[in-house]
């Protein structure tokens, strides 16, 4: 399916790394069309079914809300979006020419799914506490048209760079701090074909999904050379899938290459959101 081209400008670089460093979160709006997005939608509804068949296969986040990590070709449009000008710039201006892709998955957060305590999605390593330097990256992309009945995702924008020793597994904020970060919350709403970039350590939270439909959400997760968060995923790619690569992804991808896929036993679990 074609790539929406109107992205293929330049882009600010300047204004990329400042949100970053500001607020930790900002948005490419539009980046694909509706249609494509459809073409996610399906598979990660068919990797979702697969998911759910077999002990493992998806992880809970809390009442009715479930994490997949699934592999590159599982989605069809996993070069489109890797190959994407603005998801290449942001790679390349955050986390240096050498960024590895280390995680591709979905959070979908079903109807009755609860407001998530605050957390980060793994410790702060010693770059960013210590010389204010972020080495990963997390790339979502919405399914669906985001309503407030659906439970946006909320984020409390320059938490990235908490230092976050006295969180409880360094991830979850004491409940003393709640309304601080309840007075610099944001609310996302993004559209079908948005794109954002995050630091996964902004200190962020699901909400009540109240509506009747779920809210799938692809995740793309990218490290700076040895930021090492390529141990808690499972990312494969057979040799068939590896032969078409354009040498612009494989420098980028440097997981295992195998004959035959094999289903991923869900490992990045966040212990604080499993039972909700
Ligand atoms: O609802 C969302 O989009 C956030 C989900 C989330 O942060 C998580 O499950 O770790």
């Amino acid at each position: 399916m074609s790539l929406d081209t109107t992205h293929s400008e330049r882009f600010d670089v300047d204004e990329i790394r400042r949100g970053l460093q500001t607020d930790g979160i900002i948005a490419c709006k539009g980046a694909f069309s509706r249609d494509w997005v459809q073409q996610l939608r399906e598979d990660v509804d068919a990797a979702f079914q697969e998911a759910r068949s077999r002990p493992g296969g998806a992880v809970g986040r809390g009442p009715n809300r479930w994490y997949v990590e699934i592999h590159p070709e599982d989605v069809r449009g996993f070069v489109d979006l890797v190959e994407h000008p603005w998801v290449r710039t942001v790679c390349e201006t955050m986390l240096g020419p050498d960024y590895q892709i280390v995680e591709v998955g979905f959070d979908t957060p079903f109807p009755g799914a609860k407001v998530q305590p605050w957390h980060r999605d793994f410790p702060s390593p010693p770059e960013t506490k210590n010389e204010r330097r972020l080495t990963s990256l997390a790339f979502n992309m919405t399914t669906v048209d985001t309503t407030d009945e659906m439970g946006p995702f909320e984020i409390a924008p320059g938490t990235q760079w908490e230092a976050g020793d006295d969180f409880d597994h360094e991830q979850f904020p004491p409940e003393s701090e709640y309304s601080r970060y309840e007075a610099l919350a944001q609310r996302k709403y993004p559209q079908m074909g948005d794109i954002s970039a995050r630091s996964a350590l902004t200190i962020h939270r699901g909400t009540p999904n109240r509506s009747q439909l779920p809210r799938p959400v692809l995740v793309l997760g990218v490290d700076a050379p040895g930021a090492g968060n390529d141990a808690h995923h499972d990312l494969a790619v057979t040799h068939g899938f590896w032969e078409q690569l354009p040498e612009s992804v494989r420098s980028h991808l440097s997981c295992p290459i195998v004959d035959e896929l094999q289903p991923i036993v869900q490992k990045h679990d966040i212990e604080g959101l499993v039972m909700g």
